[in-house]
């Protein structure tokens, strides 16, 4: 890679990202069907019909993104807007929405960044076999995946294969699971073969598109121990091993991480391997690591007799993220004392994302990719139609700088991605929470004109890209 005299590499990547069915609406109209996280989601403020209207504005959206002068975006095919069935027939009329799109991207020089799998299964799979609980799914997957690398391979050299697979069984809208078998026992058997099919999407990547580069992202939250009390230092590793290293080892090592095993074999939880399924997994070797950072989270230890009453297992995905994640043995998440807050109570930690930067870099020595980093905040119009975004481009601004540290560590770092380009349906609180460096003029409850309107936020990185990262230097 070629570095320049400035904090940024000179091909850097600067972009901004969304998903599908957050942005896009038309949610079952154009030949599209309903996806899981769709029926799932919580309808009372997170409605998908319309969302940011992208499906019906994205000409608009394109050509904002060229006057910010991104150089890549970073968004995501809906498999059921490509497949309603899940497999067999193409909807032709979803091949064309992405192709238009991906068409007035490149006559832009702008690098589309595709996720092939944002949350959003056909929620006919799921009914059909349950889903991601079943290896029929793996099959699926791989034909979709097929069907993108066959109509989209020739323009898009940047594939994403699954979003954020570290939360998907953490957050209950997003997936749906079996009441009669235990929970975590189908958790770890869904992320095996979540695995698998990632690993199918990388060989098939190869063998369609031989010159793209393809590779994960996932949601990563580093922990940090209470105190200095040695078992607190273990619990703050045991939680890193289950919630991250599980993942990036099977991603980059292509193993299960001993510590994580043994912990799901004593619990009985541990996942049905047949044979083949290591090396069909070793051998799909990603070219690079996305990582979606958002915060860092203090955890202590509690023993396996702590009282079941005060345990939080996982997150509720409601608004209420004050409610920490504890398992008993092992961790318990609490409140950092030293960090500020989002509204939402995220852990405000950019010194976090360069520590975890150089943690996988000292592991896996693998390309970086920031997918995801944004703050979601309660943004108003002013009486003169503006968006005054301060706290955003704080937060931006100071993550991009420890991000430069971070390259300067000797850490490979080759994009980064705001979260996200416009606002969209927040994955959990609707468009009260809103991440856009464009407003989308709507709320909860009433979809407005859709207009969108350019924040503060959106000017400060216009400049930040065109300066190549060297403005961060300077105020905001
Ligand atoms: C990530 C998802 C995104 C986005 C983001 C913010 O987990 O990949 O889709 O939603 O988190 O989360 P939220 O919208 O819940 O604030």
């Amino acid at each position: 890679m070629n570095y320049s005299t400035g904090p940024f590499p000179n091909d850097f990547l600067w972009a901004a990202g969304t998903s599908a069915y957050q942005c896009e609406g038309a949610h079952l109209t154009h030949g599209k069907t309903i996806s899981v996280v769709e029926k799932n989601i919580n309808s009372e403020y997170a409605d998908p019909s319309v969302a940011s209207g992208h499906y019906q504005y994205w000409d608009i959206d394109v050509e904002l993104m060229k006057e910010l002068g991104l150089k890549a975006y970073r968004f995501s095919i809906s498999w059921p807007r490509i497949l309603p069935n899940g497999r067999g027939e193409i909807n032709p009329e979803g091949i064309q929405f992405y192709k238009n799109i991906i068409k007035k991207l490149k006559k832009y020089e702008i690098e589309p960044i595709v996720t092939i799998y944002h949350f959003d299964l056909p929620q006919c799979l799921q009914e059909e076999y349950g889903g991601w609980s079943s290896r029929k799914v793996i099959s699926d997957f791989e034909n979709y995946c097929q069907v993108l690398f066959d109509h989209f391979g020739d323009d898009v050299k940047y594939w994403i294969t699954i979003n954020e697979q570290s939360n998907m069984f953490q957050i209950p809208y997003l997936m749906e699971f079996d009441a009669n078998i235990p929970l975590e026992k189908q958790k770890f058997e869904m992320n095996h073969i979540m695995t698998l099919a990632h690993a199918k999407a990388i060989h098939r990547c190869r063998e369609t598109v031989p010159d793209a580069k393809i590779g994960p992202a996932l949601g990563i939250i580093p922990n940090y121990p209470a105190s200095p009390k040695p078992e607190d230092i273990l619990a703050a590793k045991k939680a890193d091993d289950l919630r991250t290293f599980l993942f990036t080892d099977l991603y980059l090592k292509g193993e299960y991480k001993t510590t994580v095993w043994n912990f799901l074999v004593e619990n009985g939880i541990e996942p049905n391997i047949y044979e083949g399924d290591m090396a069909c997994i070793k051998s799909a070797k990603p070219d690079f690591l996305g990582v979606n950072y958002y915060q860092t989270r203090v955890v202590k230890f509690i023993p396996k007799d702590a009282d079941e009453k005060d345990l939080k297992l996982n997150f509720d995905g409601e608004d209420d993220d004050t409610q920490y994640e504890a398992i008993p043995g092992l961790f318990e998440g609490q409140k950092n004392p030293y960090t500020d807050k989002t509204d939402w109570d995220w852990e405000i930690d950019p010194v976090g994302l360069r520590y975890l930067l150089n943690e996988i870099n000292d592991r896996y020595d693998i390309p970086i990719i920031i997918t995801e980093n944004g703050i979601g905040t309660v943004d108003e119009l002013t009486e003169n139609g503006e968006i005054h975004d301060d706290e955003k481009i704080t937060f931006l601004r100071d993550h991009l700088n420890q991000l430069s540290l971070a390259i300067n560590d000797g850490v490979e770092v080759w994009g980064f991605v705001v979260w996200s380009f416009i606002d969209l349906l927040s994955t959990s609180s609707g468009f009260r929470k809103r991440y856009g460096l464009v407003y989308i003029d709507r709320t909860d409850f009433d979809t407005r004109s859709l207009k969108r309107i350019k924040k503060k936020s959106f000017n400060w990185y216009q400049n930040v890209i065109l300066t190549d990262g060297k403005s961060l230097q300077n105020t905001n």
